[in-house]
């Protein structure tokens, strides 16, 4: 493409996308996000970028993903999926924020120097897939991010509401036919078709009932289900609220982060005691699920609880298979709680790997697995299966002995029903409801596999949160100096304590966290962490107290 043609960057920006302001606004751990009202001109400028990268990527398709996840209403973002389905590669959140921040004066420019210096082939085809959740500034967003590519002569293709997964899951096909059609139908033919065949060969059993619960958090997911529902004839019965309408706010006082951070039952359900209900976050790429017991007393199962459930049935239908020679992992941040770690090395005996928090560094080592399990506390996580896993069990499936068959079989089919590009709530959702039905359980059974070690987390402001820096996946602080000898004091000084401090990557906040035997040791020793961050680290504002 000659310079020349750059020019319609500008005319783009100038006439329909214009910066109007000079808020810095940076590519942070899932993309860009803020106020809907700052951001047009930023996801025009991604639109450009998606081009380019198709670009350097030979013209593989990128995605662009509108959504601000758990936020509430007001807010929005863009993020970009790379070829196979996963995060951009980081080398670029810096030429993304570069871009994003420049003066629409300097825009043509700066997106030449762009393309010279990545080393992009304008002259080839690119092709980039948009997709946006259900906030109501997003259609206009979406708007942007077509122009974005249009400008730069890519060819933009649509997908209007989808969950974050479900785009992951296109772009992936769209580069890679092998493993599925890059649509919405192709999406639901491989997951729910998976987890069909899975329930023709396991009929339900035991404990396990087959009604559940899902909060949709007003978001996507929610609308998704209740298209999946009018397909599943009885294998599950699904009970959808908070669907967006009748006045429910997106993600407010409902969905899986507002669940897993408050420890209380979201709006717009009635209370069934042990009843097993799963929560979605507003794009859905997250789900814990819940129940209360007769005395309302919530007991959470987070993704922490969903990895080791998913790990040991994997493990199971391996051995079972003859191919327990496959490597199976398990990766956590510094978040998982402590019990269950002890859980997953003393009884299942799988390996564990912690990384720093965000879904880019889990997915990144799980991939070092033949099969690597990764969830965040959260509950955004998925598994992984390596080639060789895949030729493996396949041939298995075809000439192993009868037992070993219909083991690798149902692998298969398990195989199949997980969205591999990033963590998916929707396809969780029919893994989990695969193992519990397998086993023959109910919620109360899979929540006394193990007990949760209290924990707590708080936040403290300091001056400059870059002053704590940290190693060993994030579970070790390296300045200020001292900081990490308090810690530990202030640890040892409790029964199983264990806490941390760092800084948030989207928040302007430290964040600490604590665990222990009882909760209030828990809650006293973030308290006292929090103390020692404030005191060593240039706390701003009132010092955080010990709890009375
Ligand atoms: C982002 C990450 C999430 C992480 C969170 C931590 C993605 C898609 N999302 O939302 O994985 O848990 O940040 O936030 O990577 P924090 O740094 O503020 O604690
Ligand atoms: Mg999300």
């Amino acid at each position: 493409m000659p310079p020349s043609s750059l020019r319609v960057v500008y005319a783009f920006a100038r006439e329909m996308h214009p910066k109007t302001t000079d808020v810095f606004i940076q590519y942070g751990t899932a993309g860009f996000r803020t106020k809907a009202s700052l951001l047009e001109h930023v996801v025009y400028r991604m639109g450009l970028l998606a081009v380019i990268r198709s670009r350097c990527k030979n013209g593989r398709t990128i995605g662009m993903m509108i959504t601000a996840s758990h936020n509430l209403e007001p807010d929005n973002g863009v993020k970009l999926i790379d070829p196979d389905g996963e995060m951009l590669e980081q080398s670029w959140e810096a030429i993304a924020t570069r871009l994003a921040n420049v003066s629409d004066n300097d825009l043509e420019s700066t997106t030449g120097e762009i393309i010279k210096e990545v080393n992009a082939d304008m002259a080839l085809k690119a092709s980039v897939y948009i997709g946006m959740d259900t906030r109501y500034t997003s259609p206009r967003l979406a708007a942007a991010a077509v122009h974005g590519v249009m400008a730069l002569k890519g060819t933009a293709k649509e997908f209007g509401i989808v969950t974050t997964p479900m785009l992951h899951y296109c772009v992936k096909c769209r580069n890679d036919n092998t493993y599925g059609t890059p649509t919405e139908e192709g999406y639901y033919e491989k997951i729910v078709g998976a987890f069909k065949n899975i329930r023709q060969k396991l009929p339900v059993a035991g404990n396990y009932n087959t009604t559940l619960y899902v909060d949709g958090a007003n978001g996507v997911g929610g609308k998704k289900l209740n298209i999946i529902k009018k397909t599943l004839d009885g294998e599950l019965d699904l009970v959808l609220f908070n669907l967006g309408g009748n006045g429910g706010k997106l993600n407010l006082n409902c969905g899986a982060d507002f669940v897993k951070v408050s420890q209380k039952q979201p709006v717009g359900v009635e209370h069934v005691p042990y009843q097993r209900v799963a929560s979605l976050d507003g794009d859905a790429d997250r789900i814990v699920y819940y129940y209360l017991d007769d005395e309302s007393k919530m007991h959470l199962l987070d993704g922490d609880r969903i990895a080791t459930l998913l790990a040991s049935y994997v493990t199971e239908l391996l051995r079972a298979s003859g191919a327990a020679q496959l490597r199976l992992g398990l990766v956590q941040t510094a978040y998982a709680n402590g019990a269950s770690t002890r859980y997953i090395t003393d009884q299942l005996k799988v390996p564990v790997t912690c990384v720093k928090t965000g879904v880019k560094h889990l997915h990144h080592a799980a991939l070092s697995y033949d099969i690597g399990v990764y969830f965040e506390a959260n509950g955004h996580g998925t598994v992984v299966y390596s080639d060789v896993t895949k030729s493996t069990v396949s041939k298995i499936a075809q000439e192993g002995d009868t037992e070993q068959r219909k083991a690798a079989q149902l692998l298969l089919n398990f195989i199949d029903a997980t969205n591999e590009t990033v963590g998916d709530a929707i396809s969780d959702l029919f893994l989990v409801e695969t193992v519990l039905c397998a086993r023959g359980v109910d919620v109360r059974q899979w929540y006394e596999t193990y007990a949760d070690l209290p924990c707590r987390q708080l936040k403290v402001t300091i001056q400059d949160r870059n002053t704590i820096t940290t190693t060993d996946a994030e579970r070790k602080c390296v300045s200020p100096e001292g900081l990490q000898e308090r810690i530990d004091e202030l640890c040892g000084a409790y029964a199983s304590g264990r806490s941390f401090a760092r800084p948030s990557g989207t928040e302007d906040v430290v964040r600490v966290y604590a665990e222990a035997e009882t909760q209030e040791a828990a809650d006293k020793l973030a308290a006292e962490v929090a103390q020692a961050v404030f005191d060593l680290a240039g706390g701003v504002g009132d010092r955080p107290t010990l709890p009375a």
